[in-house]
């Protein structure tokens, strides 16, 4: 069992403590009375690595020896986190290296607080590759992460007089202690150039790549340590370099200088995460990072299968099943095409049989805007043997469009890979459809929509190859490392095994009427509550009332999720208090956290607009403590650990269709807060699990929303029968909030009426304000409230990302776990 296995642990405190100072010694160079906790971190991390890095090899060793099927989970992104304190829970070390620590006159929280996130990645997609390695390893199945080593990730958040300001992450100044570079696996990756024609004297067609550029991918490895501690698996990172080749002409003209600029170009490949979410921007560099890693992974792919079995292709899709995070890794498709037909010199059919037996793509987004597709014309410049094998492939696929719909020029436009158009566009979605054996939306809800509105006639020609996943997340770092008092209240109650096997948490609902259960787990929650209060008046200054209602809204600003129907709710409270200074609320402080896209104009407005609503409310007198608002810079993983445990009320309020799955949503319900929110996304499973009674929802469903919009939705009907509508959206206009700048929060007025409030803030705003009358009332009957809170703790089984990896491998994976040795 789980329990057992935390406990034989390999390193006693004694032990550990002397690898510490070892390393404090000879890795570093300092000593005990000189490190900071810088150096402490580095060197209880060399500590650590030393058992991760022994299980690491046997991991790989048992895999290699057993010649394991394995899942190869291809993402642009990444979002770990830090690292030390989930290696250390994972390993069953966390109060050893505490204890050793602490021997050493150092304290291991603070040792924590010196790790840099690594984030690499924007917000839920890669979060949720990020959860989903960590079940791999933890269920003991062969897995291997493949992304991109961005030197920069996302950027750094400030605020400056309310506004965001980006700032460059740079999370490996000083050196990651995780991550082992592998020269000797480097790979070469072709990008520009021609493509010639050969004719063999077979009269077989063979197609020559001669590119203008080679790049080299140097890969780099993060261990992934599995909960129990003996699977250790590969997040292998891919960094690009200049190889010499690049723009040979430049070099061989005797350009030596002008070369090296062009190294600066090899170089940029992997210098910066793209942070936009939810819109594509159509750059080149962005293609070529996509198929960089793509192209580096599927090679590393093919060198490892080669070295079991040669030049024998029959057995790759046994061996190999590679997961698309999306459409970014899409171009593997044409990829592996051009390595079987070009270069390993497969017939076709063959290649495309491969490929499609070893490809699955997950989607997780409805929105246009975030829909990848590429101008062909780029695409010739950058992969113009890519574009050719695309055309073979949609012409082949037109084909059998026709034998189902015969003379159907209509449905082959609709269906076609390529958009025509005023510019030519290749459709990635359409790519990946077609070259993959199976495609999954993130929650049911999702899912059917993706069916019914996206690829309706994908799933009409190939019926079951479209399915569902629903998301999850890892309840090791989102409950026991982040939250340890409720984790520890948990284990008295029910036992240790639950991080393991979270359905065991069911064991708490039949404690939810008990009186002295319900004050220890609201005590819990008050503790947690207290932590984030101290954070928020170190950081920013502020005074929160640890009584009051914690209200919390975090996830990337977006229109969809609508943090401006929050914000508009909040100032139509204040307006409340400021005419009725009785008005009657229990004392409620609401804390955002976000980033916007540094190019998405009215999402930066609606965080600067948050920022100065704060400054009056916060320091008007007249509300009386009632209302407090707090956006906290630079929301990341690390922040999210702070703040989900100290939740009471978890804000899900995005348009119903609009969010695949959300994830937030459910970190914060396992942590026992309350949901507020629309169905939309999970929150509709979240809802069946909890039951009606601990939830609260509101607002249009999908169907609404579609008749709304159908029928002709006009957002002035709203603002002028509504007068509290009315009255926040023109105290907008006024400088009320802005002294002296008129005018500076008007683009959110005017986005929800000119611009026809496409996410529909207005119609749904009734609704949302008397769901939090329901959220009110609800928290002042306390019992009542720790109950709810209580059953969102106990009902959050179903939501382990071990679920989510369990689904996969048996609908789509068929992978087999492969016990490693202690
Ligand atoms: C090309 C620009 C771009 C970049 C990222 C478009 C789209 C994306 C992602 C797909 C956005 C994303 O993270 N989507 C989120 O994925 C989560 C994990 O499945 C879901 O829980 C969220 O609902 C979904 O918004």
């Amino acid at each position: 069992t789980s329990a057992k296995k935390l406990t034989e642990v390999s390193i006693d405190k004694k032990d550990f403590k002397q690898a510490v100072i070892r390393h404090l010694h000879s890795t570093l160079g300092t000593d005990e009375n000189k490190a900071n906790n810088h150096a402490w971190w580095k060197a209880t991390c060399a500590a650590m690595q030393e058992q991760v890095l022994e299980g690491l090899r046997k991991t790989q060793k048992t895999h290699y020896l057993n010649d394991t099927r394995a899942v190869h989970y291809l993402s642009a992104e990444f979002l770990m986190g830090r690292l030390l304190s989930n290696n250390l829970q994972n390993f069953g070390l966390f109060e050893v290296a505490q204890g050793a620590l602490k021997e050493l006159g150092v304290e291991l929280s603070d040792v924590l607080e010196e790790e840099p996130d690594m984030a690499l990645g924007n917000g839920g997609l890669g979060r949720l590759a990020a959860c989903f390695i960590d079940s791999l390893a933890t269920m003991e199945l062969p897995a291997i992460g493949y992304g991109i080593h961005y030197e920069h990730g996302l950027f750094r958040q400030e605020i400056h007089g309310g506004a965001q300001i980006e700032r460059p992450d740079s999370w490996r100044d000083y050196g990651n202690p995780w991550e082992i570079c592998r020269p000797e696996s480097i790979q070469e990756v072709s990008l520009y150039g021609y493509v010639e024609t050969k004719y063999g004297d077979n009269g077989r067609i063979h197609k020559e790549w001669h590119p203008g550029a080679i790049v080299k991918g140097v890969p780099w490895d993060i261990p992934i340590v599995g909960y129990g501690g003996n699977t250790v698996n590969v997040l292998r990172l891919w960094q690009s370099q200049s190889s010499g080749y690049f723009n040979w002409d430049v070099f061989n003209a005797g350009g030596y200088v002008d070369a090296q600029r062009e190294n600066v170009l090899a170089e940029t490949i992997s210098k910066v995460l793209y942070p936009n979410d939810e819109t594509e921007a159509g750059k080149e560099l962005r293609l070529i990072q996509q198929y960089f890693f793509s192209s580096c992974s599927l090679k590393d792919i093919i060198r490892r299968y080669k070295r079991a079995h040669g030049d024998d292709w029959s057995r790759f899709a046994d061996q190999v099943v590679i997961q698309l995070n999306d459409t970014h890794p899409a171009i593997a498709i044409p990829e592996l095409m051009r390595i079987l037909v070009d270069r390993a010199e497969l017939d076709w059919d063959s290649a495309w049989n491969i490929c499609t037996n070893v490809f699955a793509y997950t989607n997780h987004t409805l929105l246009p805007e975030a829909l990848e597709k590429w101008p062909a014309r780029m695409f010739e410049k950058i992969l113009p043997r890519h574009l050719e094998i695309i055309y073979e492939i949609n012409h082949r696929f037109m084909a059998l469009v026709d034998k189902q719909w015969p003379n159907d020029n209509a449905m082959k436009a609709r269906l076609s890979i390529i958009e025509e158009g005023n510019e030519k566009m290749v459709r990635m979605g359409h790519l990946s459809v077609i070259g993959s054996f199976a495609v999954n939306g993130v929650a049911e809800i999702h899912s059917r929509l993706v069916k019914q509105n996206l690829f309706p006639e994908f799933d009409q020609l190939w019926p079951g190859k479209l399915t569902n996943v629903t998301n999850g997340i890892t309840p090791r770092r989102w409950l026991k490392a982040c939250n340890p008092e409720l984790s520890k209240l948990i284990d008295k109650k029910i036992g240790s095994d639950w991080p393991m096997d979270l359905d065991k948490l069911q064991g708490l609902a039949k404690h939810a009427d008990n009186k002295t259960f319900q004050k220890q787990f609201m005590k819990v929650k008050q503790a947690n509550k207290q932590a984030l209060a101290d954070e928020i008046k170190q950081s920013m200054g502020i005074d929160v009332d640890v009584n009051a209602i914690f209200d919390v809204q975090i996830k990337r600003l977006h229109e969809y999720k609508r943090q401006h129907l929050n914000l508009l709710h909040i100032m139509a409270l204040y307006r409340r208090l400021l005419e009725d200074p009785d008005y009657d609320m229990h004392p409620r402080v609401f804390i955002f956290g976000a980033k916007a896209a540094p190019g998405y104009k009215l999402a930066k407005d609606i965080i600067f607009a948050i920022n100065k609503v704060a400054d009056k409310v916060n320091n008007d007198p007249r509300v009386n403590n009632k209302l407090k608002v707090v956006f906290m810079p630079n929301y990341r993983v690390s922040l999210a650990e702070k703040m989900i445990p100290a939740t009471d009320v978890s804000e899900q309020i995005s348009t119903a269709g609009k969010e695949a799955s959300g994830t937030g949503n459910m970190k914060l319900a396992l942590n026992g807060a309350v949901t507020i929110g629309t169905l939309d996304g999970a929150n509709i499973e979240i809802a069946e699990e909890v039951g009606d009674d601990n939830i609260v929802i509101f607002g249009m469903t999908v169907e609404e929303v579609e008749a709304l919009k159908a029928s002709g939705y006009n957002p002035y009907d709203y603002y002028y029968n509504d007068a509290e509508i009315k009255a926040v959206l023109d105290w907008l206009e006024t400088d009320y909030f802005t002294p002296g700048q008129p005018g500076a929060l008007v683009s959110i007025k005017q986005s929800l009426l000119e611009g026809g409030d496409p996410y529909m803030v207005l119609a749904d705003y009734q609704a949302y304000s008397e769901a939090h009358k329901v959220i009110d009332a609800a928290y002042r009957d306390k019992e009542r409230w720790a109950r709810m809170a209580i059953i969102n703790t106990a009902k959050m089984g179903k939501f382990t990302s071990d679920r989510s990896i369990r689904d996969y491998v048996e609908k789509i994976w068929k992978l087999e776990s492969c016990k490693v040795e202690s």
